[in-house]
């Protein structure tokens, strides 16, 4: 029997409190994402389970009990505050996924800090617009990333503490702070910051068409929904060994890398180096791993390295499978049954924003391929008229998928964007604010993607309803790629649309026109190329640059991605009486 036994039954008898129930939180105690996820397990007597095993690359390995991510998230927490952060101040996490990462994470959230983590492959134009978006206060990162702090600390004069967790002290420049929490005296007591449930915990920056990224901001309640979805999509119980393959850089690595699996007390491992199949196969067998969170990319990249690579290791461990990040295509879901012993991935659709699983295929219920499946019990969702916005009764048509606001894992604001927040509510008044707008159950939350809803209720994905590129899984802003473009010697204007990709599902094409005095050439593309990867990261860097003369522009002489990607799509460009002739 799976954790959620009935779907219908959980959605007739629904209540946020089970979460409450599953967690073994009485009304009154202290609410810390940072307490919950280690002390609490400790509490509980099960100090002694290993909590994280994890391997880097080599052979690099190790694991750590419960009260060893008690101890060294406390020793993240204690030494934060000595050196001055304070509650609510932004503390941004830029490293591989080492156990570092893990620790302080939690010992961020301790301390009453707000976690930010980001994607260690970002490049220093990617950081310094999240680090100055968020007035981060201090950064944790390694030898092997300061250097990118370095170039743009001078730009940042809100960034007090740049401190070094893993690498060799004796490089750190002036005004940098070594602290490797391994080293360090075991701080097994610390008094955890007394955050309640409104109490931000953790800001993730996301990508949206226009503009740089926000800051989607969560707060301690996150995990109210993080624990049940845990429980009732991934059905982890305690003699699971999980394995969640996202970077806590992107929000499911936070919300299903460390919320979720450790607030059920759940061992997880963490596999720190490069995606090969045989690498990824080998990490299943070793460590025995029952429940496995992925993503399509990865899944449709072991596909296509064949079936006699996975027939040569021992996965018979695995009992679930999910995933996340991008439409799981039906030949995915059919092969993983075939090759997994009937396993087959289980889709599951949620964004940043969300905090939690939105819409999933739940343990026990038909798999329609192709399908996200059904509505998390206690969230409303539906599809809404893409011109009236009024929600579509009629099975198939397709609309934009929207959320009645209210749920616990919701974000609570996009960081200093309160107009940009109330945009994503259809029906918000012009004045609400943000508290009034998270609770109001007269609203919808548009998440920004296409769906339509069949007659058994079942949800499809058509696709996003704006330019936003998804890349392997990772959502990449156009905008933010065309401001690195112009920054460019030689390009004059510039525009990011995706391109399709077999394995990527899209890529990052440009469009460019160039400055006089400039030629296209094979040399200048991958310069290009290039000056984007250093910049951005290698998710943004454009795969193709095609040079035009001119880009298609409106009467206004705004560019017009949409028809690039139309192009790109094969699909009809649509209605062209707006552009420009010029
Ligand atoms: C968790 C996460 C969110 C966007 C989302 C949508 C796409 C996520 C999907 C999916 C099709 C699924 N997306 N899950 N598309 N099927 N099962 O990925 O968060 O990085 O914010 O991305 O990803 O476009 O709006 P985030």
């Amino acid at each position: 029997m799976s954790n959620i036994g009935s779907y219908e039954k959980r959605i007739r008898n629904f209540s946020w409190d089970t979460a409450g129930e599953i967690l073994n939180w009485k009304e009154g105690e202290l609410l810390n994402i940072g307490d919950i996820c280690s002390d609490r397990i400790c509490r509980m007597g099960k100090g002694e389970k290993p909590a994280l095993i994890w391997e880097g690359f080599g052979d690099r390995s190790s694991t750590y009990t419960f009260n060893d991510l008690k101890a060294y998230s406390n020793g993240f927490a204690r030494f934060l505050t000595e050196q001055g952060i304070e509650p609510g101040d932004r503390v941004c996490i830029f490293m591989d996924k080492i156990p570092s990462l893990y620790f302080s994470f939690l010992g961020i959230l301790k301390m009453g800090g707000i976690a930010q983590p980001l994607f260690s492959a970002f490049g220093d134009e990617s950081l310094e617009v999240r680090l100055a978006g968020a007035g981060t206060k201090a950064i944790l990162t390694t030898g092997k990333h300061v250097r990118k702090v370095r170039k743009i600390r001078d730009r940042l004069p809100q960034l007090k503490k740049v401190i070094v967790v893993e690498g060799n002290p004796d490089k750190l420049k002036e005004g940098e702070i070594f602290f490797d929490v391994e080293e360090a005296p075991r701080i097994d007591e610390f008094e955890v910051y007394r955050s309640g449930p409104e109490t931000p915990s953790v800001l993730h920056f996301t990508s949206g068409t226009t503009g740089q990224p926000k800051g989607a901001l969560h707060v301690h309640n996150s995990i109210w929904g993080q624990a049940l979805t845990t429980s009732w999509v991934l059905d982890l119980r305690d003699d699971d060994v999980y394995w969640c393959t996202a970077d806590p850089g992107w929000v499911t690595g936070t919300s299903y890398g460390i919320i979720g699996p450790w607030s059920l007390g759940a061992t997880q491992c963490v596999l720190d180096s490069g995606f090969t199949s045989n690498r990824w196969y080998k990490f299943i067998q070793d460590n025995r791993i029952t429940v496995w969170y992925s993503a399509p990319t990865a899944i449709r990249a072991l596909m296509k390295d064949g079936d006699e690579v996975v027939g040569s290791y021992d996965l018979s461990s695995l009992r679930h499978l999910a995933s996340v990040g991008e439409p799981l295509n039906p030949e995915a879901v059919i092969w993983s049954g075939e090759v997994f012993g009937g396993l087959r991935f289980h889709d599951t659709f949620w964004q940043t924003e969300t905090g939690a699983m939105m819409i999933s295929n739940y343990p026990g219920m038909e798999i329609k391929p192709g399908s996200m499946g059904k509505p998390f019990p206690g969230i409303e969702a539906a599809v809404l008229d893409l011109a009236t916005h009024e929600p579509i009764e009629e099975p198939g048509k397709v609309g934009l998928i929207a959320f009645r606001p209210g749920w616990p894992s919701m974000f609570r604001q996009y960081w200093k964007k309160p107009d940009i927040y109330r945009s994503k509510f259809v029906g918000a008044a012009e004045d609400a604010m943000p508290e009034d707008l998270r609770q109001d159950r007269n609203l919808w939350y548009v998440s920004g993607d296409r769906a339509s809803i069949d007659a058994d209720g079942y949800f499809w994905f058509v696709g996003r309803d704006d330019d936003v590129i998804n890349t392997g899984g990772h959502l990449v802003g156009p905008f933010e790629i065309e401001s690195a473009l112009v920054e460019h010697e030689a390009i004059a204007e510039a525009a990011a649309v995706g391109k399709p990709d077999e394995v990527n599902m899209e890529v990052v094409k440009a469009f460019v026109t160039l400055k006089p005095g400039y030629e296209p050439s094979d040399e200048l593309e991958l310069d290009i190329m290039n000056f984007i990867r250093k910049r951005l990261s290698p998710l943004a860097m454009p795969q193709e640059i095609e040079y035009r003369d001119k880009l298609p522009k409106t009467r206004s002489g705004k560019i017009v991605r949409r028809y690039l990607k139309a192009i790109e799509w094969g699909e009809d460009v649509g209605d062209l009486s707006t552009l420009s002739d010029e």
